[in-house]
């Protein structure tokens, strides 16, 4: 029996068929758990460190009045750490520093007349609070996927939190200690799931409040920051990871399969869709899963996700079909391998990240290319972008007039004003040029 499901679009007239939905993905309940997550965020609230630690206590099975990491916990762990993993860490804060401090976008004045000036100016978050989340897989690569573009955008204060283990003293993993260490982050919580969203967005104790909270998690921290969304700033509720992969007859099926596979490897609920034109392809690939998912470590957890109604083999009539169907479903990670990749990448709206050709998957890009890997699930990069230093950065209008430019603009802000019915508006320009009070004034 075959490891994935197929689903047919060949002939399907685009006018009747949503394929949006015809890609269906992983279940994923933000609203109920808002309903167990409530008094998580209420508790943090009221109580502070007591109700985190006996939060603690329940879902991570350590018992410790401490929430804050202590400095030399954080030196230990890259005094330990593997050096090989040292040098991957090393080698991916050194290519995403390079893409962010390039992406960094600086003021830009406008003059709109003599003496009319508008400058959208770019001012760093004062302080943010990173979460990381332990569960199945450590995910030490997300501490510089976040802490980078934070540190490059100017960010002052970052605090990170990450689930206390048992097998750690009731300390984060190490890993993602000793990437703290790399990065220069000394401020670390032991604190997980929704009471670290609660914690960063109220503050408790040691750790005061931040004003933006960025990172991935399970379905409890997507909920809290639905909650607390306005409370503190969010960057977005992350999902199960997706993989869509557009492919022709010139794909390799060994590189598509292990693909799918890869992202496949987070979760039970990630998404691993291939869209083809080819039949031929289609079969070599059902036959390269069958291969290499019964040779990995996590066989039944990627099982599980090929299996599952977010996962599937697309058969499209031809490619111009699979960039509509790849459009629509708007993938996190997004692979092309095709005979004129690049043209089709060109092509793509919709995705968190594209991957042109047979030599960079997103396991690259999960790691070291040099891009981000906080993405958009869920069909939102419709409408949002991966993380970068732009979302460490807010921006402002800052008008400076003189007294000849405002005068030219006068009448129309007065008339504008009138319209609105705001004739006080109006009144604040004219006050300014009023005669008898600027003789007043010049007495
Ligand atoms: N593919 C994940 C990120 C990740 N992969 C971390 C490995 N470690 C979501 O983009
Ligand atoms: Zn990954």
């Amino acid at each position: 029996m075959s490891l994935i499901r197929r689903i047919d679009l060949r002939g399907a007239d685009p006018a009747s068929v949503d394929y949006r939905a015809s890609v269906p993905r992983a279940e994923f309940d933000v609203e109920a758990a808002t309903h167990q997550v409530q008094p998580i965020i209420d508790a943090v609230r009221a109580r502070g460190v007591e109700a985190i630690t006996e939060l603690s206590a329940r879902f991570d099975g350590v018992e410790s009045d401490e929430i804050a990491v202590p400095r030399e916990a954080i030196t230990t762990a890259l005094e330990t750490l593997d050096p090989a993993v040292r040098a991957g860490l090393e080698e991916s804060i050194r290519r995403l520093r390079i893409t962010c401090a390039a992406e960094l976008e600086h003021d830009v004045t406008s003059e709109l007349a003599p003496g009319a000036v508008v400058t959208h100016r770019k001012v760093p978050i004062d302080r943010v609070g990173l979460y990381v989340p332990g569960g199945l897989a450590p995910l030490v690569s997300s501490v510089v996927m976040n802490v980078v573009p934070a540190q490059v955008a100017g960010v002052r204060s970052i605090a990170l939190a990450s689930p206390p283990q048992k097998n750690s003293g009731g300390l984060p993993e190490p890993t993602i200690l000793a990437a703290c260490a790399l990065l220069g982050v000394d401020e670390v919580y032991a604190v997980g799931g929704a009471q670290a969203i609660a914690m960063f967005a109220h503050g408790a104790g040691p750790c005061e409040r931040v004003d933006l909270v960025t990172g991935p998690g399970n379905v409890y921290v997507a909920a809290a920051k639905r909650l607390l969304r306005g409370v503190v700033g969010i960057d977005s509720e992350a999902g199960p990871t997706e993989i869509a992969i557009l492919a022709d007859d010139s794909a390799d099926a060994a590189f598509v399969a292990a693909d799918l596979i890869s992202q496949a490897e987070h979760d039970p609920m990630a998404g691993s869709v291939l869209v083809t034109d080819s039949l031929a392809l289609a079969d070599a690939v059902e036959a390269e899963l069958d291969k290499q998912v019964f040779a990995t470590r996590h066989t039944e957890r990627i099982r599980t996700a090929l299996d599952g109604r977010q996962s599937g083999i697309v058969l499209v009539d031809d490619m111009d079909q699979g960039v509509d169907v790849v459009n629509a479903y708007a993938a996190e990670h997004l692979e092309i391998h095709t005979a004129d990749a690049r043209a089709h990448a060109a092509r793509v709206r919709n995705a968190g990240a594209v991957f042109i050709g047979p030599w960079a998957p997103v396991s690259v890009g999960d790691y070291c290319a040099g891009s981000n890997h906080v993405l958009p699930t869920a069909g939102c990069a419709c409408h949002s972008s991966g993380l970068s230093v732009r979302a460490f950065t807010r921006s402002m209008h800052v008008v400076d007039y003189s007294q000849a430019a405002l005068a030219e603009v006068a009448d129309h802000v007065v008339a504008l004003a009138e319209a609105e019915d705001l004739p006080s508006h109006g009144q604040a320009v004219t006050v300014r040029f009023d005669a008898s009070r600027s003789e007043t004034r010049a007495e």
